[in-house]
């Protein structure tokens, strides 16, 4: 049994890529041929094969190492006497290299005229033995002005991906070739129209490619931008184990790892199941509106017993056949409703959340709001009570400023903005939207703020922006009734005021019992950051204000 070190083959004038995938592990037994490693530049993505049969000892690359021609991969074992000795591993691995048989393509790209101007036709270069490769990706649209290099398509073949570069400036004229179409060497991809500093054809921009004698299978080749780089890929056995990677080309690769995207985890919506761009960033919509949550984020839910309670040792959710005790009907909850039960269920869970209730006189306040509405009948901004919240919320978290805070591990954040969510119902369910910067705005712009957040609401037009930052939450129940509640905290708040119907009570006033209109207020607080004599001076304030907004100015 021999030693072999596996190496990075030619490949070509790549100077670097990175390695995205390491697809053995030590003690695997692997044949000669089979994939070790995907690498991956920014135009094509391959698997490296070995070029040797034996037992994997060692692994001397990771994820998002750099590695290049001669580069160790990992170290073998060679099974009996097959292997090379170690100090050939190099020319073993990278057959290309030392294939006579090879029939190496260093030929321009055949591309038409090298001329300044005029119509040009593009097409598919020297990709190899590669034949009837599948186009999965058009980078390019008639109108666009191209650059040399610049990509036009994207091919695909069962092991690599490559880019087809254009060897001419240009403005598209025409695009021969859709997705799905299979092409190969000299098949036509564009036109290209008033060529501005074309290529000379001494820079074609065909990479050549090349295929060994060890083996008869096609060489995965990938083309690359570069002019006159040569891209050679060790042969694959035909029919090769299908290897875990994303069906996608290397720049949608490359966005998804700029994002953090399991593109694992991503649909795709081309052809056989191809991942695009556009899927990229539907998922990544879908991940930060709350629709859906990547399995790690899930998984990370389920530990902390957010899903089934199981993390929380709970007994099993019960199970019951409705059926058997009368008619029913069965019907999916609203998306808004599953995405909102989720937050609610880890807000009460988690938060030691306690509610404090109190009264306060808004007799005045509201003499004064009917008053104001009556004089400003015709600007069509009716002034609410909300809006008047909001304005009290804002003074209080001022005067008590770890209600303006968020845990941050062992510390807090005190935020020195003042964004207030107010919860509204629609048809579909719960939502918050947020009024930014409430502190800065008067009572009329907040009324007309929050008419245009909650018609948007119930058209369910609010963007995920409309519903985010908020320090605090109001969730008011005083245009329905009833007389308080506990709401939940919106978490990362750390309080939330609830508010009922208010009413007109008999109040005494020392003397005599008056009657006075009473709002309900329900402040839910997070007895971590909050204690509860700060909650009961907090709602004490807040009902000091609504009954004289003159004390803000205090
Ligand atoms: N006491 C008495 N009357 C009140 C009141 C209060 N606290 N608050 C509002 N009202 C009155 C309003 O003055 C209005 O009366 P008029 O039509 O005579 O002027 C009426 O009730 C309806 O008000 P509204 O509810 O439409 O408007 P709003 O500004 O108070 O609230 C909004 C807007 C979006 C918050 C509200 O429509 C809403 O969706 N509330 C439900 C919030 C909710 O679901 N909370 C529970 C969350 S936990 O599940």
């Amino acid at each position: 049994m021999a030693i072999v070190e596996v190496q990075v083959p030619d490949i070509g004038d790549l100077d670097e890529v990175a390695v995205i995938e390491v697809m053995v592990k030590v003690g695997d037994t692997v044949k000669a041929e089979q994939s070790l490693i995907t690498v991956e530049s920014d135009k094509a993505s391959m698997e490296i094969p070995s070029s040797t049969a034996g037992v994997v000892k060692e692994i001397k690359v990771k994820l998002g190492d750099k590695v290049k021609q001669g580069s160790v991969v990992l170290v073998l074992e060679a099974e009996g006497g097959a292997a090379a000795p170690v100090s050939e591993s190099k020319a073993a691995a990278a057959p290309v290299a030392a294939a006579p048989a090879a029939p190496v393509s260093v030929a321009p790209a055949p591309v038409a005229a090298p001329a300044a101007s005029g119509p040009v036709e593009v097409r598919v270069p020297d990709i190899g033995d590669f034949k009837d490769v599948a186009v999965i990706e058009l980078l390019v649209k008639v109108g666009d002005t191209i650059k040399v290099e610049q990509s036009l398509i994207t091919v695909e073949s069962d092991k690599a991906s490559m880019e087809i570069p254009s060897s001419t400036a240009g403005v598209v004229k025409e695009i021969k070739v859709k997705i799905g179409d299979t092409v190969n060497i000299g098949d036509l991809v564009v036109v290209l129209d008033g060529v501005v500093g074309a290529a000379p054809a001494a820079a074609p921009a065909a990479p050549a490619s090349a295929a060994t004698a060890a083996a008869p299978a096609p060489a995965a080749a990938a083309a690359v931008a570069a002019p006159a780089a040569a891209v050679a890929v060790p042969a694959h056995a035909p029919g090769g184990a299908t290897l875990g990677l994303p069906h996608a080309s290397p720049s949608v690769r490359k966005f998804a790892r700029e994002l953090g995207v399991p593109l694992n985890e991503v649909k795709g919506s081309g052809p056989k199941g191809r991942i695009t761009e556009a899927d990229v960033q539907g998922f990544t919509r879908s991940v930060m509106s709350g629709a859906v949550q990547t399995l790690a984020a899930a998984a990370q839910a389920k530990a902390s017993g957010g899903n089934d309670g199981a993390g929380l040792g709970l007994i099993p959710w019960p199970k019951v056949d409705f059926a058997k005790f009368g008619p029913i009907e069965r019907k999916e909850m609203s998306r808004i409703k599953k995405i909102s039960g989720a937050n609610l269920l880890r807000n009460a869970i988690m938060i030691p959340a306690v509610t404090n209730h109190d009264d306060a006189d808004i007799t005045d306040l509201e003499a004064f709001r009917v008053s104001t509405n009556k004089e400003n009948e015709k600007s069509g901004i009716k002034v609410t009570m909300l809006a008047f919240l909001i304005k009290a919320c804002v003074a209080a978290l001022k005067k008590f400023p770890e209600f303006n805070s968020s845990l941050d591990g062992d510390a807090l954040i005190y935020k020195q903005y003042y964004h207030i969510g107010f919860a509204a119902d629609t048809p579909n369910g719960l939502v918050v939207p947020v009024i930014k910067d409430a502190d800065k705005k008067g009572i009329f712009q907040i009324s007309a703020e929050m008419g245009e957040l909650a018609k948007k609401a119930r058209d369910g037009k609010l963007s995920p922006a409309d519903m985010s930052g908020a320090c605090f939450t109001i969730s008011s129940l005083g245009g329905i009734g009833g007389r308080y509640f506990t709401p939940i905290i919106n978490a990362p708040e750390v309080a939330i005021l609830g508010v009922c119907k208010s009413q007109m009570e008999p109040v005494w006033d020392g003397k005599a019992f008056v009657p006075r209109l009473m709002l309900p207020l329900s402040l839910t607080w997070d007895h971590r950051v909050i204690d509860g004599a700060a909650a009961a001076r907090f709602n004490v304030y807040l009902g000091q204000i609504l009954g004289d907004f003159r004390r803000v100015l205090l």
